[in-house]
């Protein structure tokens, strides 16, 4: 038997030094520890700083997406005891007092696994803003399937064997919908799976399922939803219709490039006419749609990164991201920029993916990062602050928390006022 507490250092704002001093306090004999590319600096930190500030220093386990993806473990044998590859729910409790490299088949039976013991967690889940786009809080997440089938080149999810598509059952996710609101008070799910809509036509009707049972739990009345999706044939109308009567809100789309050879070249499988398709559905379901765009993608040029600007202009997105391709481990991206030698910038706390760290064969690294920053200035920002300020404004009427952030928001948009000007603003 094992007392066990959840510590989010992320949320907490900790170093790795504040992260060890907590550590500390709680004296465990097991520390787990994840990492993703961008955070594995600070991992091997936090190992560092736990092992010299803990007498005697607690056995270390670390697992993650990062840590699935390396190939080789030197650089951290000596300081970890134990390293866990894919996914950790059941490899976990077998391997906590071995030592050695492990990893966790996919799981298949997710409806077994119980839900997230979010009353472990520090700070608790009540302070939880979320990330944007904000609606209601306080916002969690939740995971309702696993697994994407599609080859992406930048993606790393080839890394997880379990690419084959397991879902919960509806009954499940409810169950654990409704736990969330009655014990929780959550009012806002950001779901967490790669891509909950367009993955599959097989996962377009199991979404429908799932935001039917929402509505016959009148759960749509407690909170509201927002998620990832991929545009394709199976983001149709009826599913998007059925996301928005579950009180779904807001739908970031993987749309990349505004050009199709782009699209073609990085093996997204979609093409231009769908996407725009989706997105006019998604508007008509009464959807934000959310557009993630990258530049610096395989046999881009300038010409393409142009043609992306004209596509942004008739799609229309409420809300758009533009970051620098980046070389994730674990992606076929990684070993091509690896071998032709375009990665510029080793140090993997600068992945955050708005800051260029390689080059590619069309495109040198301070094109991208030109065409990343000229693209965000001249559309990203004003589209973005335009949707949020107002919906933020507007949401400060409706409870008294909201209403004395009113005037934080109003300065801002004074701010925002000055800047683009009147007309820009209200367009
Ligand atoms: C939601 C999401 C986000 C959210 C929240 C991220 C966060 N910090 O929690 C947001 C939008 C903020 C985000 C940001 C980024 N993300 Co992101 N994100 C995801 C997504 C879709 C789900 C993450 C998740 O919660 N999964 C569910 C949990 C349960 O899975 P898991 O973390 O892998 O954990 C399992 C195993 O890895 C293992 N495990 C994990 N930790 C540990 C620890 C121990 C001790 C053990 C035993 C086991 C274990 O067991 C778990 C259960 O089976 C994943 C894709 C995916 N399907 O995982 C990408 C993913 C994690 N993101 C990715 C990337 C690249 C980023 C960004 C760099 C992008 C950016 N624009 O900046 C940032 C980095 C954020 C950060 N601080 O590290 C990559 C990471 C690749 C890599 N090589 O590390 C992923 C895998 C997407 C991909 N396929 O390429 N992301
Ligand atoms: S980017 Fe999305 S669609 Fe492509 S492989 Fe990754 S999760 Fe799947």
């Amino acid at each position: 038997m094992h007392e066990v507490s959840v510590i989010d250092g992320q949320a907490l704002k900790d170093t790795p030094r504040t992260l060890a001093d907590r550590v500390k306090r709680q004296r465990p004999d097991i520390v787990g520890l994840t990492a993703t590319t961008l955070s594995y600096p600070a991992l091997k930190q936090t190992i560092h700083a736990i092992k010299t500030r803990c007498h005697p220093p607690p056995r270390i386990i670390v697992g993650g997406s990062h840590i699935s993806a390396m190939e080789d473990y030197d650089e951290i044998a000596d300081s970890v005891d134990c390293i866990i590859k894919g996914e950790g729910e059941y490899i976990l409790p077998k391997v906590l007092e071995s030592n050695g490299i492990y990893e966790g088949s996919p799981i298949e039976e997710l409806d077994k696994l119980p839900f997230p013991a979010r009353d472990l967690l520090t700070p608790p889940l009540s302070t939880y803003r979320g990330n944007e786009p904000r609606f209601e809080s306080p916002e969690t997440t939740a995971l309702w399937s696993r697994g994407c089938p599609h080859n992406c080149v930048f993606c790393s999810n080839i890394i997880f064997k379990g690419r084959r598509p397991r879902f919960r059952s509806p009954q499940n996710i409810c169950d654990e919908l409704e736990e969330l609101v009655t014990a929780y008070g959550v009012r806002s799910i950001f779901v967490y799976d790669d891509e909950l809509i367009g993955a599959s036509r097989e996962q377009s009707d199991w979404l429908i399922r799932v935001c039917k049972e929402i509505v016959n739990r009148q759960l749509h009345r407690r909170l509201s939803f927002k998620c990832q999706g991929r545009c394709s044939q199976f983001a149709d109308y009826d599913t998007l219709y059925a996301m928005k009567h579950a009180n779904f809100k807001a739908v970031m789309w993987g749309v990349e490039s505004g050009s199709q050879k782009v699209l073609n070249n990085i093996h997204k499988g979609t093409n231009l006419e769908t996407v725009t398709r989706v997105f006019r559905d998604a508007k008509r379901a009464g959807l934000i749609n959310w557009s993630f765009i990258m530049v610096g993608n395989l046999g881009e040029t300038k010409e393409d990164i142009e043609e992306t600007r004209k596509f942004l202009q008739c799609l229309k997105p409420d809300l758009v991201q533009v970051t620098c391709v980046t070389p994730i481990v674990g992606s076929p991206l990684y070993g091509l920029a690896e071998r032709k030698g375009w990665i510029e910038d080793n140090n993997f706390s600068h992945y955050f993916t708005t800051l260029a760290v390689a080059r590619t064969d069309t495109l040198s690294r301070s094109e991208i990062q030109q065409e990343q920053l000229k693209f965000s200035d001249q559309y990203v920002r004003l589209l973005h602050y335009r949707a949020i300020l107002w919906r933020k404004i507007g949401s400060s009427f409706t409870s008294l928390s909201n209403f004395k952030l009113l005037p934080f928001r109003t300065k801002k948009f004074l701010g925002l006022l000055k800047r683009y000007g009147f007309r820009r603003l209200l367009r």
